[in-house]
C-alpha cells in the first residue's frame, strides 16, 4: 500500500478492533487514515445506515470485524440470530464496497466454522468440507458465506475481497456479559467476582477437557495490519497460534486462577456443555509468509488481559 489510504474498521469498539486501534497509534503511519466504527455509528444490518457511513468516509479500504459474537452458549441459544444478523451485516459490507470501488476488504471467518467431523490439524481448504458443529451452525454458515461472496465478487468484478481465520480471540476490552462472552473473558469476570467477595470455590463449566488454541488479540491485530497491506489472495488465510500451543480448558482456568494468585479450589461443573472438543487448526499458510513471527507466551497474555479487566472492569463491557 504506497499512496494515502482511508481504512474503515467495522466493529472497531470491539476485543480485535481496540487492538488494532492500539497497534495502528503506536505506528503513526502517515499515509494512512484510520476509521473505527461501532453500532452507534450505524446499524450494518440496514442497507440505508450502511451506505451513509460509506459515503460520509470514502474507504479505500475496509477491515470487515462487526459481527454478532458470542461464547458456544449464546450461539446455542440464538443460533437464527447470528445466521440472519451475520448475513445482513456482511452482505451490505461487501456489496457497498463494491459499489463505492473500495479496493480491498479484509474480512473476518474463525476456526469455529470448519466442519464437525474432520482430519486435524484443519486448513483453509476445508472450510466447506461438512456440516459445522450444531452447537453454532447459524454463525458458521453465515461466516462461510463470506467465503463464497469474496470468490463471487472476485470472479464477476475482479474485486479483491478476502478474509482471515482466526482462532479464539482474548485480550483487553473483551465481552465479559456473562450470557454471551467466550470462555476467557467469562473466566476471568467470575474470578474477578469470586476474589472480591474471598470466595475459596472457582467454577468452570463443562469437563475441562475441551482443547482450545488462544490468541492474544494484539498479535492479532498484528497480523491483521500485514494481511491488509501485503496478503493478494481471495483465499482465506488461517491467523492462529501453533498447534503445539493448544491448551484445555482445565489449564486455561488454572493460568487464569494463578494471574490472579486464587488459592482456592477449581471445579468442573459437567452439567454443562463442552462444546466442540478440539478444532486444532494449522497456521503453515502464515507460517510461509511469516516464519519469525512471535506470538506472545500464553501467561503473559493471560496475566496482560487479567490485569486490564481489574484495571478497567468498571468501564468494561460486562
Ligand atoms: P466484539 O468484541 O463482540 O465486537 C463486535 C463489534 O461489532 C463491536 O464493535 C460492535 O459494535 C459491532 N457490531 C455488532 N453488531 C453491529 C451492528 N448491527 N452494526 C454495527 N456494528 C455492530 O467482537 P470481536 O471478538 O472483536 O470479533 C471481531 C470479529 O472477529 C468478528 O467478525 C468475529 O466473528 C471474529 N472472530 C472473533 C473471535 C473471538 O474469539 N472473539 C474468534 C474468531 C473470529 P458495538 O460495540 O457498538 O456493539
Ligand atoms: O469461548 P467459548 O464459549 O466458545 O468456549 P467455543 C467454550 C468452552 O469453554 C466450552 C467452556 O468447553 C465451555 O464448557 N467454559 C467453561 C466456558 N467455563 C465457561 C464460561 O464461563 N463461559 C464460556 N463461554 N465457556 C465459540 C463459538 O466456540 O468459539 C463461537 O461458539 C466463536 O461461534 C468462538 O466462533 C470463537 O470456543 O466453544
Amino acid at each position: 500500500m504506497s499512496e494515502n489510504k482511508v481504512i474503515l474498521v467495522t466493529g472497531g469498539t470491539g476485543l480485535v478492533g481496540k487492538a488494532i486501534q492500539q497497534v495502528v497509534e503506536a505506528e503513526k503511519r502517515p499515509d494512512e487514515k484510520w476509521i473505527f466504527l461501532s453500532s452507534k455509528d450505524g446499524d450494518l444490518c440496514d442497507y440505508n445506515e450502511t451506505k451513509q457511513i460509506f459515503e460520509k468516509h470514502h474507504p479505500t479500504h475496509v477491515i470487515h470485524l462487526a459481527a454478532m459474537v458470542g461464547g458456544l452458549f449464546h450461539n446455542m441459544s440464538h443460533n437464527l440470530d447470528f445466521l440472519r444478523k451475520n448475513m445482513h451485516m456482511n452482505d451490505n459490507i461487501l456489496h457497498i464496497s463494491f459499489e463505492t470501488g473500495v479496493v480491498k476488504v479484509v474480512s473476518c471467518l474463525s476456526t469455529c466454522i470448519f466442519p464437525d467431523k474432520t482430519d486435524y490439524p484443519i486448513n483453509e481448504t476445508m472450510v466447506h468440507n461438512g456440516p459445522p458443529h450444531p452447537s453454532n451452525f447459524g454463525y458458521s454458515y453465515a461466516k462461510r458465506l463470506i467465503d463464497i461472496q469474496n470468490k463471487a465478487y472476485h470472479q464477476q468484478h475482479g474485486c479483491m475481497f478476502t478474509s482471515v481465520i482466526p482462532c479464539n480471540v482474548f485480550g483487553p476490552h473483551d465481552n465479559y456479559n456473562l450470557e454471551s462472552s467466550h470462555v476467557i473473558p467469562g473466566l476471568i469476570r467470575k474470578l474477578h467476582d469470586i476474589m472480591k467477595t474471598g470466595g475459596e470455590t472457582f467454577t468452570v463449566m463443562g469437563t475441562g477437557k475441551p482443547l482450545r488454541q488462544f490468541i492474544y488479540s494484539l498479535d492479532l491485530a498484528k497480523l491483521f495490519l500485514w494481511v491488509l497491506r501485503e496478503y493478494q489472495e481471495t483465499e482465506p488465510i488461517i491467523l492462529s497460534v501453533d498447534e503445539k500451543s493448544e491448551v484445555s480448558i482445565k489449564e486455561l482456568a488454572e493460568e487464569i486462577g494463578k494471574a490472579y494468585g486464587f488459592q482456592g479450589k477449581i471445579e468442573f461443573d459437567t452439567t454443562k456443555a463442552d462444546g466442540q472438543y478440539k478444532k486444532t487448526a494449522s497456521n503453515a499458510k502464515l507460517r510461509k509468509f511469516l516464519p519469525d513471527f512471535e506470538f506472545t507466551p500464553f501467561s503473559v497474555a493471560i496475566k496482560e488481559s487479567v490485569d486490564w479487566y481489574k484495571a478497567n472492569h468498571e468501564i468494561a463491557r460486562n
